[in-house]
Order: structure tokens, then C-alpha cells, then sequence
């Protein structure tokens, strides 16, 4: 069986409000990732610091995390082969100009600062990621679903 990883995605605040919950999470759906976990919330200020820490003394950090904190948030979590490089690979670039058509920044996003969609960058950072937004048992992995049947009788 090949390994299966997980990892963080949230639909941004300029996401959600611009209706692009249900085209986001499609994507991945799709794909053949399988949903684990998913609930709508605002994020505090103490939940932005530590997701964005990495970025703290950036020129950028105070907008991050006032832009992360406009509006409610759609937390995800996902699961499947390879899912966290296959799912920024589906988001593209951090910056929308410049991310591959097809891609969720590029077909829905326009600049950096608004780009819709978040996604973890390593095992590391996802499972610190999901443990700021997710009780374990709030994730609901006991079910099968399509990230069983695309990988099946594959070997890694
Ligand atoms: P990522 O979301 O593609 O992993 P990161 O470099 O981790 O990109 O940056 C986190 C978020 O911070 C980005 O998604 C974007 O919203 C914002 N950001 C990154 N770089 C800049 C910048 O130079 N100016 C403004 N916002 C930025
Ligand atoms: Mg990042």
C-alpha cells in the first residue's frame, strides 16, 4: 500500500466569501484525496500566530494575519498519496499571477495577498497545522471513499 500522508487546507477568508467553498473543495474531491475533517470558524489571533509564525518580522505579517482573520475560515483536513505536494500542486503558486492555468490561485486569485487558498508545505508543518485547527477527534477517517479505490493494487 502505498503511503498516505495528511495535510492542512483552508479556504481563506476572501475565499469563502466569494462563494469558492464548494469549487475548492471539489477540486480535491475529485482528485481522489479523501476528506477527513472540515468546519467553518473564525480564526482567533492566537490561532494566526502560530499558523503564520514562520512569517513573523515580515514585511507582510501584520496584513497576514489581519487578512487571515477578515472573515471566517473553511479548515480542512485531507488525506491521501502524496497529498501534501499534490494539493499545492492543484493550488499553484503563492503568487496567483504567476501560478499555472488550472491551478486554484490561477483561475480564481489575482495577487498574493488574496490568494484564496491555503495549503501545508511539509509533514512537519502539517501536523502542527492541523493540530492548531482540529481535535483528533474531530477527524473522521473511517469511512472508504475514492482514495481507496484509486491507489489500489498499486505498489509505491
Ligand atoms: P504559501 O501560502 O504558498 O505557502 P507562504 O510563503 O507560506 O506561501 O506565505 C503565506 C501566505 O502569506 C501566502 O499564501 C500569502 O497569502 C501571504 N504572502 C506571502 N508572501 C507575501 C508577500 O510578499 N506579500 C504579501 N503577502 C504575502
Ligand atoms: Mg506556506
Amino acid at each position: 500500500m502505498l503511503r498516505e500522508e495528511r495535510t492542512f487546507i483552508a479556504v481563506k477568508p476572501d475565499g469563502v466569501k466569494r462563494g469558492l467553498v464548494g469549487e475548492i473543495v471539489r477540486r480535491f474531491e475529485r482528485k481522489g484525496f479523501k476528506l477527513i475533517g472540515i468546519k467553518m470558524l473564525d480564526v482567533t489571533p492566537e490561532m494566526a500566530e502560530k499558523h503564520y509564525g514562520e512569517h513573523k518580522g515580515k514585511p507582510f505579517y501584520p496584513r497576514l494575519i489581519e487578512y487571515i482573520q477578515s472573515g471566517p475560515i473553511v479548515a480542512m483536513v485531507w488525506k491521501g498519496y502524496d497529498v501534501i505536494h499534490g494539493a499545492r500542486v492543484i493550488m499553484g503558486s503563492t503568487k496567483p499571477n504567476e501560478a499555472q492555468v488550472g491551478t486554484i490561485r490561477a483561475d480564481f486569485a489575482l495577487v498574493k495577498e488574496y490568494n484564496v487558498v491555503h495549503g501545508s508545505d511539509s509533514e512537519e508543518s502539517a501536523e502542527r497545522e492541523i493540530a492548531i485547527y482540529f481535535n483528533e477527534n474531530e477527524i473522521c477517517d473511517e469511512y472508504d471513499n475514492m482514495a481507496e479505490i484509486v491507489i489500489e493494487k498499486i505498489d509505491d
